[in-house]
């Protein structure tokens, strides 16, 4: 799906703003879609996660359905134009309505949705629009949650008759499978753009590298009658090839190659016009491939220095921010990372952009997350197959034609052991759904749990194996000596498997100022010993192709006694302060090249 833009023959108008707010009683009423029953609502902005937006216990643990609305009127003078309404993401499941009636009903809280609204709003016209958002999350939702269950992390003294009493008692709860706050709400921008009649719907560029050419294999899809035509410029507003027809191949002579910073991620622009239409498109010119044990851009052996991120901050919940998202490119180039994981869902489409333009390698994932958790198989038990094809189909189609973007991940921890066979046979056939789905080819994973990892059948069938482990922290605790003794008992495993492999994510709450001369859990002293002990040890290994500290910054988490304002594994402070092990890993990430580190 392209990004709205504005150009010549296209315009945006913003529907961001203050909108009118309710939440459900419980009953999910009909009524909603009625504008009286906005008579008693307060004030929510557009875009942001509602929870922590008022000084109310019922917003921040609200579970279920919750209703906005606004009026808007598109200008009279785009008569004649197709008129399309997008959502970046409303998390996690919509219905539109206009003018009181259904328009569209959307399943997936972190990808984009449009619906083309030319017969349904008259320009110059006001309508109403109104979105209910349901946050609730089950064994059929992706990511996953323990609908009457027990929260991840919570042990609700199970088998205790009057807490089994009070669980049923108790209203319904929001329980995630997975360790981040629920934020909910229309999370993302909501826009009308115009296309004239007929359009370009979508844009794929398949570059390449021959000798010292850029190689462009480029389709245009398109509705409605006209002509198809490509230019390519270069930064300078040269033309550098140009070809004619819906799908073709252009060769860019000495191209300039997309590399991740500190090297130049030279972007090429694309103008792409059927008939009438105009859309202009940024691209890199860079390849990706894992050949043995190593992972290549543009040939070389790249290694990952990064983290695990997550879409978190104070007031906005998960809501878009750019100035955060612009904060964390800065924070990552001043650590000396180059790249990320988008843990555990897609992100918004501005941050790849920022990362095409700033050089950040991206990980993108789906938010196929809490897979498992409980007694019963979850590949025979929860319905999420089929969700879970159209969000990979949506993310691929969404994010394509990113250079920052080198390799998919399916999701996050699932259960690979319980039943490892039907594991297998989920994932590796997800997997094989996946790989044509990107015509670039890039590497497909998914990110394996700490586990009996000699059960785990399909991890080590990925391109990529992508490794989440805490010795020394959930398990071992403290004891950095087992953990490092434990980690190579495991690397050894992994070393026979003859792939390369990135630690996806490691690492140790941490209280900022809390100070020890002996380095125990939570210090600051700790978190630094820690990643000192852990990082010797791989740093021996030659397969080991990646480190992704958990978590780039510490984040909002559902309460619970394992969280004590949240997830505290932070390299950064919730408000982007460094900890010290920030000071510590930007000194040894200095020390590492983007590629060729272990050659
Ligand atoms: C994990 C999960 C991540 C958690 C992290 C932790 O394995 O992938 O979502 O936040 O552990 O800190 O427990």
């Amino acid at each position: 799906m392209l990004y709205p833009i504005s150009n010549q023959r296209r315009l945006i108008i913003d529907l961001n703003g203050i909108w009118s707010f309710r939440l459900d009683d419980g009953s999910h009423a009909e009524g909603y879609a009625d504008t009286s029953f906005f008579a008693d609502s307060v004030l929510m902005p557009v875009p942001a996660s509602y929870n922590d937006m008022k000084e109310n216990p019922e917003y921040r643990s609200h579970y279920g359905w919750a209703y906005y609305r606004r009026t808007f009127t598109l200008p009279a003078f785009i008569k004649g134009q197709r008129t399309v309404l997008r959502f970046d993401a409303v998390t996690h499941q919509a219905k539109v309505y206009i003018n009181g009636k259904l328009v569209k009903e959307h399943k997936g809280g972190f990808l984009p949705f449009e619906l083309d609204i030319t017969g349904i709003v008259e320009p110059g016209t006001e309508a109403e629009l109104i979105v209910a958002v349901d946050n609730k999350v089950n064994h059929s939702t992706l990511p996953v949650g323990n609908e009457g269950g027990t929260a991840f992390f919570g042990s609700d003294n199970a088998g205790v008759p009057s807490v089994e009493k009070a669980k049923l008692w108790r209203r319904p709860q929001n329980l995630p499978n997975f360790d981040f706050f629920n934020y909910a709400g229309i999370n993302r921008n909501v826009r009308v753009y115009t296309t004239p009649p007929s359009y370009i719907s979508d844009i794929t560029i398949v570059p390449g590298i021959d000798g010292s050419d850029g190689i462009v294999d480029y389709s245009i899809d398109s509705v409605g009658s006209g002509d198809d035509a490509i230019t390519i410029k270069d930064r300078n507003g040269k033309v550098v090839a140009s070809g004619r027809g819906s799908r073709g191949r252009l060769t860019i002579s000495d191209a300039r190659l997309w590399w991740p910073y500190p090297g130049t991620p030279y972007l090429y622009t694309a103008e792409v016009s059927h008939g009438e239409d105009i859309y202009t498109l940024d691209f890199g010119i860079r390849t990706v491939e894992v050949q043995r044990e190593r992972f290549l851009i543009n040939g070389k052996p790249f290694y990952f220095k990064g983290f695990g991120k997550h879409e978190d901050s104070f007031v906005h919940g998960r809501g878009f921010d750019l100035a955060l998202d612009e904060k964390d490119i800065s924070l990552i180039h001043w650590i000396n990372a180059n790249s990320f994981r988008t843990s555990h869902y897609p992100y918004a489409e501005e941050m790849y952009s920022l990362c095409d333009r700033e050089g950040i390698v991206i990980i993108d994932e789906t938010p196929a997350v809490g897979i498992g958790g409980s007694s019963e198989d979850p590949y025979k038990t929860f319905s999420i197959r089929e969700h879970h094809e159209e969000v990979i189909r949506d993310l691929i189609a969404r994010d394509k034609n990113h250079p920052s973007v080198v390799m998919w991940s399916m999701g996050n921890e699932p259960d690979t052991v319980s039943f490892p066979e039907s594991a297998y046979e989920y994932w590796h056939s997800l997997y094989e759904f996946t790989k044509p789905l990107d015509p670039t080819g890039r590497p497909v994973t998914f990110v394996c749990c700490q586990n009996d990892y000699t059960k785990d059948l399909v991890t080590r069938t990925m391109d990529v194996v992508c490794i989440n482990r805490y010795y020394g922290w959930y398990n071992l605790s403290g004891d950095l000596d087992a953990a490092c003794y434990a980690l190579n008992e495991e690397l050894d495993f992994w070393q026979k498997q003859g792939k390369p492999v990135i630690l996806t994510e490691y690492g140790a709450d941490t209280l900022p100022g809390y100070h020890l001369t002996v380095p125990e859990m939570f210090s600051e002293e700790f978190q630094v010993l820690y990643y000192e002990r852990i990082n010797a040890e791989f740093d021996k290994r030659s397969f080991m192709i990646g480190e992704h500290p958990w978590n780039f910054a510490d984040f909002g988490t559902i309460q619970g006694p394992m969280r004590a304002d949240g997830n505290r594994k932070g390299l950064f402070t919730r408000e982007r302060r460094p900890k010290m092990v920030a000071h510590a890993l930007r000194k040894r990430w200095k020390g590492i090249p983007n590629f060729g580190y272990k050659e």
